[in-house]
């Protein structure tokens, strides 16, 4: 690597950052069963004592997202949770309200054709939005599973309008420094129509919303076909990009680790925002976070291994040539416009990443070094103990 391009490869290290989600450390399952593993924490001063292991060790996760009822407990000042968070290294970062869960959302929330039940999930969210002053949070993250699974069973239409009135009532509650991202998903639970399904759904309704809504991109919210970087770049160029929710999947929301399947569409994405910013001038202000919970890898080691592969496929795209690419470009020069990102994808940056980690004084290989601190062995044991007397089932959580 030469001795420029270890230097634009440090520099984008120097700049990202991955939020990682709370979530991503409890135990979770498949709508067919929870498999539990003993170091899966309990509770949130477990998730955030796991979340700083992972920052401790890689360097760029200084944040982490949390889900308004797994994480905070009724009643209790929220400041509690910043200190906790404070104490373990990390902030509180994106808030996820959670309007999936109670039985009154069985017909939706904000799409739901009661309105007693669409203002409570609006006085849900506005609550999530005083949680963010008291967290000092940026971003509101809205996911959404409402939705019809039979022809005939809504108006489409109409919860459009709700979801429309809703937005924009929740719109008008956020602070002058708050975003609020509007996330879609094709389908699940929703089998028929979900309400926010695309990106162009989210779009119109975040545009509709206000200034400060913008759209969520989770990459595993996709059908296999669908080019996401092409999705990136209109949303990067409509400044309509707020933020990503990062993971894989070979054939639906299976959150699976990061580039485990598909490392190269990663790195595209990553590409079309280096190439706006290089266009522009400027790196747009993009909230990157993880979105996964794995059942089979053990949770701190799938989050380290997707946090470096984030570093490493963010600093390849970093050296595309960008002014070759132009001209490659203009002159439908197809071969070398496409060999330039292969040659930026097939690029080693393990330089980069030892000469970065060396300077913040990180270690080497992340995942080698939470194996050899022994934190999982000692948590596992911490976190049995303390589910026998208090008397969880195995693997029992708070979430
Ligand atoms: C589920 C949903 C969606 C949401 C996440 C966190 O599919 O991705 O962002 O839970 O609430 O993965
Ligand atoms: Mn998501
Ligand atoms: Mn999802």
């Amino acid at each position: 690597m030469s001795p420029k391009l270890l230097r634009r490869a440090v520099e984008a290290l120097d700049t990202f950052r991955i939020e990682t989600p709370s979530w991503g450390f409890a135990d979770t399952g498949t709508r067919f069963g929870k498999f539990f593993q003993d170091a899966a924490a309990i509770d949130m001063g477990d998730k955030l004592a796991d979340a700083g292991q992972v920052h401790r060790l890689t360097g760029c996760c200084p944040t982490v997202a949390v889900h308004v009822l797994w994480d905070f407990v009724a009643g209790e000042d929220p400041r509690k949770v910043v200190r906790l968070a404070r104490q373990h290294g990390v902030k509180i970062g994106a808030i996820n309200p959670n309007l999936f869960q109670d039985q009154c959302y069985k017909w939706g929330s904000f799409g739901h054709n009661d309105p007693a039940i669409r203002e409570r999930a609006l006085q849900h969210c506005v609550d999530s939005v005083a949680l963010m002053k008291a967290t000092g949070s940026e971003y509101l993250s809205l996911w959404f599973a409402d939705g019809t699974n039979y022809p005939g069973q809504g108006s489409i239409r109409e919860r459009k309008a709700h979801f429309t009135a809703g937005l924009q009532a929740l719109h008008k509650k956020l602070g002058p420094k708050q975003t609020m991202l509007v996330e879609y998903k094709p389908f699940e639970p929703a089998c028929y129509a979900t309400d926010i399904a695309d990106w162009g759904m989210a779009l119109l309704l975040a545009k509709k919303a206000g200034k400060r809504a913008k759209v969520l991109v989770d990459t595993g919210h996709h059908y296999n076909a669908v080019n996401i970087e092409q999705i990136v770049a209109w949303l990067l160029d409509e400044d309509m990009l707020g933020g990503f929710h990062f993971n894989d999947r070979r054939y639906a929301d299976d959150d699976l680790t990061l580039g485990s399947i598909d490392p190269y569409q990663v790195f595209r994405i990553f590409h079309e925002i280096h190439f706006f910013a290089a266009d522009r001038g400027r790196m747009p202000k993009i909230a990157y976070m993880v979105d996964q919970c794995h059942n089979e890898k053990p949770k701190i080691e799938a989050m380290l291994q997707t946090v470096v592969i984030a570093q490493e496929l963010y600093t390849k795209a970093a050296l595309v040539d960008h002014d070759a690419l132009r001209r490659a470009q203009a002159k439908n020069n197809v071969i070398d416009a496409e060999l330039l990102l292969k040659k930026a994808f097939f690029t080693d940056v393990a330089p980069a990443l030892a000469a970065w980690r060396k300077q913040g004084k990180l270690p080497a290989d992340p995942l080698a070094a939470h194996r050899r601190s022994g934190y999982e062995r000692a948590a596992a044991a911490d976190r049995r103990a303390r589910r026998k007397a208090l008397g969880l089932t195995q693997g029992g959580s708070f979430a």
